[in-house]
Formats: structure tokens, C-alpha cells, sequence
């Protein structure tokens, strides 16, 4: 199967960390949906990233679907509990910390907007959606060692991507001295290949076909 994403998307970085918790092996295509030239069109109409195309040419969108699909195609390492309450608990964190990417990536956009065209207001309604999520996820984790239950989960995995994301974009959030819980989870997140190996970084990206296992 082949992944379509870049090396920055919060989104795509989820799909990157469950491969890897999930040992399955993966090409990584980069591809940039906003240069001239990309393909992502052709494969999701939407135009967004991740993709994850499958061997008999299926393109699987978008991050939440094709994690889903992921943890089913192999029993190592699950990350969506099968007991329907704690399926929900995960998949609400997911939903809050992706929604926390929309936000900071909405107010990113709109800064990139020439300054006559950008609106100050806009940019504030994102960026409080960043700070009332990021209350959330601190109040949800608390004093735990993970987000739900007693073990890891596909929740860790898309809070640890919404707070790199953040590092990336908005280094001045002082996430880390607001909540030392989610600091310490960060912490622990990094210890975690799947993690250390995908932390986002605008770089010249790598010729287009990159094996990775
Ligand atoms: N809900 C989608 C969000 C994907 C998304 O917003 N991807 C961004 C990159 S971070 C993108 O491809 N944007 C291109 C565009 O909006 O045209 C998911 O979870 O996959």
C-alpha cells in the first residue's frame, strides 16, 4: 500500500505512527496538495492529504478512515479498543485534537493571506478553538498515564500529533507550561520511534518515492 501525504500534515503523521505501531510495511509518496503539479486531485477530490492507496488501487481518505482501517488489518497493537464506550472515548480525542489541527491550520492559511486580506477576527475565532481544545485534552488526560483506559491508543497518538503540529506552527503556545500533563505525555510520546522518526519539519522534501518499513 502506498501512502500520498507530506511531512508536515498533522493528519498524515497520525496515519505515519500507526503504521509504524502497527508494524505495516508502507510507501511513502510525498506530495504537496497546494504545488502545481500535484496529484492528490486525481486521487482524492477533496484535493487533501493523507491518501492511502491500497494494492487493488482503492484511495482511502481521509485520516480518521484509514486509521480505522489500519488498526483491523492486523491484531499487533491495537488502537481502537473493540468495547463500544472506550471505541468512543477514543474516537471523541481524536476528533478533538484533529479539530485542533483544522483550527491552527484555518489561522496558519490566513496568515499566509496578504495583510490587507487577512482578517483579524478570523484568525482569533481559530485560535480559540485552539486554546478551548487544548483545555479539553488537558482536563481529559489529567493525572493519567494515557488518554484512555490503562494503555496507549490511537487518542495519545492524534493528541502527541495535534501538540507537534502546534510546536510546528505556533512555537509561541506555551502549551508546555499551561499543562505539565500533556508536557509529560509529549515527553513520553517521543520515546516512541513511530513518533521520533515523523516530527515535523518544512525541509526540502526527498526525492518523490521514498521506501520506509
Ligand atoms: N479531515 C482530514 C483533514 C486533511 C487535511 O486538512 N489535510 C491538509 C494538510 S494538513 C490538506 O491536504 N490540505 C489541502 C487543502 O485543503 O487543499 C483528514 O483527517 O485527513
Amino acid at each position: 500500500m502506498k501512502l500520498v501525504g507530506t511531512l508536515t500534515s498533522p493528519f498524515v503523521r497520525k496515519v505515519r505512527i500507526v503504521l509504524v505501531e502497527k508494524r505495516i510495511d508502507y510507501e511513502f509518496e510525498i506530495d504537496i496538495p497546494w504545488n502545481e503539479g500535484t496529484q492528490v486531485g486525481r486521487l482524492n477530490p477533496l484535493g487533501k492529504v493523507p491518501v492511502l492507496v491500497l494494492d487493488d488501487g482503492e484511495a482511502l481518505f481521509d485520516s480518521r478512515v484509514i486509521v480505522e482501517y489500519l488498526d483491523t488489518l492486523t491484531p499487533v497493537a491495537r488502537l481502537i479498543p473493540d468495547i463500544a464506550r472506550a471505541k468512543l472515548q477514543v474516537k471523541r480525542l481524536e476528533a478533538l485534537s484533529d479539530g485542533i489541527c483544522d483550527a491552527a491550520a484555518l489561522a496558519v492559511m490566513e496568515k499566509r493571506r496578504p495583510l490587507e486580506k487577512q482578517s483579524e477576527d478570523w484568525i482569533a475565532r481559530q485560535q480559540k478553538k485552539v486554546a478551548h481544545g487544548l483545555q479539553l485534552l488537558a482536563l481529559e488526560l489529567g493525572e493519567k498515564n494515557w488518554f484512555v483506559g490503562e494503555s496507549f491508543s490511537l487518542a495519545d497518538i492524534a493528541a502527541g500529533c495535534a501538540l507537534g503540529y502546534l510546536d510546528l506552527r505556533f512555537p509561541e503556545t506555551q502549551w508546555r507550561e499551561d499543562y505539565p500533563n500533556l508536557a509529560k505525555l509529549g515527553e513520553k510520546l517521543l520515546k516512541r520511534t513511530g513518533f521520533a522518526d515523523t516530527i515535523p519539519q518544512e525541509i526540502t522534501p526527498p526525492p518523490k518515492q521514498t521506501r520506509l518499513s
